[in-house]
């Protein structure tokens, strides 16, 4: 199996290259934010556990996110790999995640860091917040957001460096730029 990290912070472009990457590469597309959005949206026992939390801008616990992982992975059984988004963030996660891919006889093939200077990520989601209207796309969550990147994400680049796996992007620019120099990589 063929599987990707796509890392970086809140409004990084994340979101928008994992598609393009899962379509070219034929790898299935796995965003932990937006299957928590759709247990909110659904009202689902899980999305009233996170509805505050997401609203906040913290991380939701990282036992709900090993229950997810273990359902994607049962679900898709028959895939050539995936693109993970925003998975995992933190360090539990990643171990978990190293684990349940082992058993398997697999593990992640590559690490893709999307590097956006915080200003730039800023502009992106409070111009996304006037068309889409995302809960936590306001100046004080945004804020937040990139607080809890930058204390409980970051870590994982060193844990993805020491593996020989992770691949910084320059984030900032067009979008197919952007796609390019990923596929630069992943080729
Ligand atoms: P996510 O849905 O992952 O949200 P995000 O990190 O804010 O990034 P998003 O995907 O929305 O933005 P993207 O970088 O694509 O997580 C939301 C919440 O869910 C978290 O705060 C947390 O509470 C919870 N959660 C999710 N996963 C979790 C986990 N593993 N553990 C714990 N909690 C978890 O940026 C997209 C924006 O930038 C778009 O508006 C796009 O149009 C724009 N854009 C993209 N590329 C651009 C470019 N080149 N130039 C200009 N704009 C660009």
């Amino acid at each position: 199996m063929f599987n990707l990290i796509i890392f970086g912070p809140p409004g990084s472009g994340k979101g928008t290259q994992s598609v393009k990457v899962a379509e070219k590469y034929q790898l299935k597309h796995i965003s932990t934010g937006d299957i928590l959005r759709s247990e909110v949206s659904q009202e689902t026992e899980l999305g009233l556990k996170v509805k505050h939390i997401m609203t906040t801008g913290e991380l939701v616990p990282d036992e709900l996110l090993f229950q997810i992982l273990l359902n994607v992975l049962e679900t898709n059984t028959d895939v050539k790999g995936f693109i993970f988004d925003g998975f995992p963030r933190t360090l539990a996660q990643a171990k978990e995640l190293d684990k349940q891919l082992e058993a398997r006889n697999s593990g992640i093939t590559k690490v893709l860091s999307l590097d956006v200077p915080d200003d730039e990520v800023v502009d992106r989601l409070l111009k996304r917040a006037e068309i889409q209207g995302r809960k936590d796309d306001n100046r004080e969550t945004i804020g937040n957001r990139l607080n809890v990147y930058k204390t409980q994400t970051t870590p994982l680049l060193d844990f993805y460096k020491n593996q020989e796996k992770l691949n910084k992007i320059h984030g900032v620019g067009g979008i197919e730029d952007i796609f390019n120099s990923i596929c630069e990589v992943v080729d």
